[in-house]
């Protein structure tokens, strides 16, 4: 019985210690585009830097208090060189690594926005890692461009 707890313990820190913790992970320049009516449509930059040597995956955000319909965006190619989005179901920042999210590339998509975004006005956004945890990032509206 000793032993099956010692082994028991064994694999509960070995399973605490193969996970990263949400610590490691930062959030540099926050930032999302302005949009004013009609467009009911932005998304949100940053850089991410995974400082643990684990990777962490990003799968979901949310930011209520702009809108309930909150998606991880990849941006490509079609065959005619035209920019397409389209959802993905998660961002994997790899252990020691940074990602930037920015214009045309990776980005947080805000859809059916509950008000104007105006340049300079901020809200929170909610990073979700499956395992990892969940951080509150702050968001800095700037017009595109500027
Ligand atoms: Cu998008």
């Amino acid at each position: 019985m000793k032993k099956l707890l010692a082994i028991f313990s064994l694999v509960i820190i070995f399973s605490t210690k193969a996970l990263a913790s949400i610590q490691d992970l930062k959030v540099e320049d926050a930032w999302a585009r302005s949009s004013s009516n009609p467009n009911k449509n932005s998304a949100a930059y940053m850089v991410f830097d995974n400082r643990s040597d684990k990777d962490i995956v990003i799968t979901k955000a949310i930011a209520p208090s702009i809108s309930d319909n909150v998606e991880l965006h990849e941006t490509y190619l079609d065959d005619k060189g035209v920019h397409k989005m389209a959802h993905v179901d998660k961002i994997v920042i790899p252990s020691k690594s940074k990602i930037e999210l920015k214009p045309k590339h990776t980005h947080i998509m805000l859809m059916d926005l509950k008000k104007e975004l105006k340049a300079g006005d901020k809200f929170t956004l909610k990073i979700i890692c499956d395992e990892v945890g969940e951080k509150d990032v702050e968001v800095e509206i700037r017009q595109l461009g500027k």
